[in-house]
């Protein structure tokens, strides 16, 4: 039996130190590098990572800003599609209305509110929406530019808006100032009277109209006009473009008690109520009601018929509602005429 001589447990045979030996090297080179490479992986890993997610988020937003795009030019040509459709319905309200007049004023020759005319349209269905509008008698109320005329009716007009101001309380310098903007000179009236002396030294400076109101928002030029005197006034005003007769028919309580002094609320609104049972067909008929007896109130700037009437419509279609205002002028000759437009979209 031969016996090899093994090596030293601490000591290696000679070949396999040298492997050894060798071999160590390469192991931890090789360790090494696959620390190097683990730890570039994971790094890699990391900015890979980024990558994706910034690449995901770039595409996320380009993707939202997208569809936020289509979806605001959705809106918009579906807004563009309502707007112009109201346009229609609110045209076609306007020739109705212009209509209804024309057939009153061959149906007779007073003006009241129990008319077709005066009925408000309820809101009536129409493909995407509704439409509905009132057209309202112009001459029920108290026409400011008759101030201009300096015979009787510019002062009939002149006691008749002194009383409404009163009613209102409303400071009865209003009138020298409406004076002044309507009249054609520059001279101030004294002591409520403003002309371009002092709306020019207002920031932003603007001059007195010197002609007659096209519109009572006009009144807000005026000097010290607040929104509280505008919204009171408002209502029994109108700004017509010729001089213009009170219609009893129509006007208001308020407008009524404006054509003498001292008459009692109570019994202008028994006559409203007995108006509406039969509209007067003469002025001279409503001026001989007892509440008027010892007035002596002229017939003259008074009327049972009107010619200027103001139309508001209004059509809502998907998510817009359009309005339109039109103020018409009626006469015996000739059609109907718009004098002004104007329209709003919310
Ligand atoms: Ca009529
Ligand atoms: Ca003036």
């Amino acid at each position: 039996m031969i016996k090899t001589q093994s090596a030293p447990k601490n000591k290696p045979a000679c070949g396999h130190f040298t492997r050894r030996v060798e071999a160590a090297p390469a192991i931890k080179l090789h360790r090494r590098q696959r620390g190097i490479k683990a730890s570039e992986i994971k790094s890699n890993q990391g900015v890979a990572l980024i990558t994706v997610l910034l690449v995901v988020t770039m595409a996320t937003t380009a993707a939202v800003a997208m569809s936020s795009r289509q979806h605001i030019d959705i809106r918009r040509t579906e807004n563009t599609l309502f707007i112009g459709q109201a346009a229609e319905y609110l045209s076609g309200i306007e020739l109705w209305s212009q209509r209804i007049l024309v057939k009153d004023r061959k149906d007779n020759k007073t003006d009241d509110n129990s008319e077709a005319w005066a009925t408000r349209l309820p809101p009536l269905p129409v493909e995407g929406g509704y439409v509905t509008g009132y057209l309202e008698d112009l001459q029920g109320r108290i026409n400011i530019n008759n101030l201009q005329q300096s015979d009787a009716a510019g002062k009939q007009t002149q006691a008749r808006l002194k009383r409404l101001l009163a009613q209102l309380e409303i400071n009865q310098g209003l009138i020298n100032l409406l004076l002044d903007w309507n009249d054609a000179d520059q001279e101030a009236r004294f002591p409520e009277g403003a002309e371009d002396g002092y709306y020019l030294g207002l920031q932003p400076p603007y001059r007195a109209a010197n002609r007659a109101l096209q519109s009572s928002s006009e009144l807000m030029l005026l000097k010290d006009m607040t929104q509280e005197q505008f919204d009171k006034l408002n209502p029994f005003i109108s700004t017509l473009p010729q001089t213009t007769a009170i219609n009893i028919n129509t006007a208001s309580v308020e407008v009524l008690m404006t054509l003498a002094d001292n008459l009692s609320a109570t019994d202008i609104q028994a006559l409203v109520k007995k108006r509406e049972d039969k509209a007067y067909e003469k002025v001279e008929d409503f001026l001989a009601e007892k509440v008027f007896a010892g007035k002596n109130i002229s017939a003259e700037g008074l009327s049972v018929s009107s010619n200027y009437f103001l139309l508001h419509a209004e059509a809502g279609i998907g998510t817009l509602t359009r309005y339109r205002t039109c103020l018409f002028e009626r006469s015996d000759k000739g059609p109907i005429k718009t004098l002004l437009r104007s329209e709003g979209v919310i």
